[in-house]
């Protein structure tokens, strides 16, 4: 069967689980078979596409942009995009769901809405306790913006909830909404 082609953007802190429910919803789509996945991880993005990019808002915002565009061109024909980048601003994620739209594509927005003092109790990567030591400034929570979504199809805690739990309930909306 044909799909109509689906953005699935992902937002929310460092640390917030945005990685690893998107690697869970696409590994599960790939098992069931049911449509073909690209993911666009904010880490591999910005090492492939985004290399060289800063932090800055300029920055952020292009990355943010360039994610947008693959995603609508791989949803233009009928695909699916699975991003997770930080995109802690709200125009930069109007511009992607625009992007989306334009090229017929449905887009659908997950706040991954884990606390700050959780994502800074992980802290996995060291960069929080470096962004408290002052040696390393514009960390997004902590000395840089994020915009809370105002106009999430869903929101996930998974301070709440399990990796699996979250998981589901994204395959739960999609599936819901159609998409799946
Ligand atoms: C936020 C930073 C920063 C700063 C490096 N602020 O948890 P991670 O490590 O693997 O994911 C974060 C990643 C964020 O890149 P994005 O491309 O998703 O951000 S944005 O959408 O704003 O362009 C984090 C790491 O890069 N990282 N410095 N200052 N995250």
């Amino acid at each position: 069967r044909r799909h109509r082609g689906l953005v699935v953007f992902l937002t929310g802190l460092s640390g917030s689980g945005k990685s690893t429910i998107a690697r869970g919803v696409a590994d599960a789509l790939l098992e069931t078979g049911e449509r073909t996945v690209t993911t666009l991880d904010g880490d591999v993005v910005r090492r492939e596409l985004s290399a060289g990019l800063t932090f800055s808002k300029a920055d952020r915002d292009l990355n943010v942009r360039r994610i947008g565009w693959v995603a609508a061109e791989v949803a233009r024909h009928g695909g699916m995009a699975l991003c997770a980048p930080i995109a802690p601003y709200a125009a930069a994620r109007a511009a992607a769901r625009q992007m989306a739209e334009d090229a017929g594509a449905g887009f659908v927005l997950v706040h991954v809405a884990t606390p700050l003092a959780i994502c800074e109790a992980r802290d996995r990567k060291g960069l929080y306790a470096k962004a408290r030591a002052g040696k390393l400034t514009g960390m997004t929570g902590v000395d840089d913006p994020y915009e809370e979504p105002t106009d999430a199809d869903l929101v996930l805690d998974t301070s709440e909830l399990t990796v699996e739990s979250a998981v589901d309930s994204l395959l739960d909306h999609l599936a819901r909404a159609g998409w799946i």
